[in-house]
């Protein structure tokens, strides 16, 4: 498989919004100290050039660490910064079309939310795939709760590694046990926190309790 499963353990969805105190880079540093397996660079305001000079420091910070580095939708910035993989939605460029811009080497990540959704996609050519929004969250607005059972439907249809996205937190990871997926995607549970790297060491932990059901608890530190 291109894509690792392990490395969809603790996906960090960066968002300028919680910036302020610390800096962007700053932010996602702490979170990689605190066990973050792949980080997913998410500019919606940012112009191309200050996005690509980002995105060029982040990708060096990601391959230090040894996490997987994804940019949202920009495909043309995921090439330039030589990054890990370039994550569309539904409403971006369809799966084939990046492929046949990107080549072969690049992980194409695409959000879902129905099983159809999820085959189109791996039909298309993707490498792994986020389905949300799992909670309610005000962190993205055109997005609707999906039911657990299609989650669940949706990891069972599909051999690529699939990440849970929307309204997760410490509260409610426990809660994504049995649907198959490989890991958890977040935004505000991270980069709303105060000690992001403390709350990445605690949600890296429950996430791999979730998803290994607590059988490999004599790995978690
Ligand atoms: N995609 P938070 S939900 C970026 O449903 C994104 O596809 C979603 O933010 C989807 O962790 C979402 O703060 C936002 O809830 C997730």
């Amino acid at each position: 498989m291109k894509c690792d499963k392990r490395a969809m353990l603790l996906y960090a969805v960066t968002d300028r919004a919680w910036t302020g105190r610390q800096s962007l880079y700053e932010q996602v540093e702490a979170a990689l100290k605190g066990g973050v397996t792949c980080v997913q660079l998410r500019e919606k305001e940012l112009d191309d050039e200050s996005f690509l000079a980002e995105a060029i420091r982040i990708r060096a910070l990601c391959k230090a660490y040894d996490a997987l580095f994804f940019i949202n939708d920009n495909v043309e910035i995921a090439m330039k910064c030589k990054a890990d993989g370039v994550h569309v939605g539904q409403k971006d460029m369809q799966a084939a079309q990046v492929r046949q811009i990107v080549g072969g080497d690049m992980l194409i990540g695409v959000s879902v939310h129905s099983v159809e959704e999820a085959l189109e996609a791996v039909k298309n050519g993707a490498d792994c795939l986020g389905a949300g929004a799992v909670f309610s969250t005000s962190t993205k607005a055109d997005t609707s709760v999906l039911p657990k059972e299609v989650l669940r439907d949706i990891c069972a249809a599909v051999d690529i590694p699939v990440v849970a996205i929307g309204g997760i937190g410490k509260n409610n990871i426990a809660q994504l046990s049995g649907t198959g997926v490989d890991g958890v995607a977040l935004v505000s549970a991270i980069f709303g926190a105060a000690d992001i790297e403390g709350e990445c060491r605690v949600l890296c932990r429950l996430s791999e309790e979730m998803v290994h059901g607590g059988k490999q608890e004599e790995n978690i530190q």
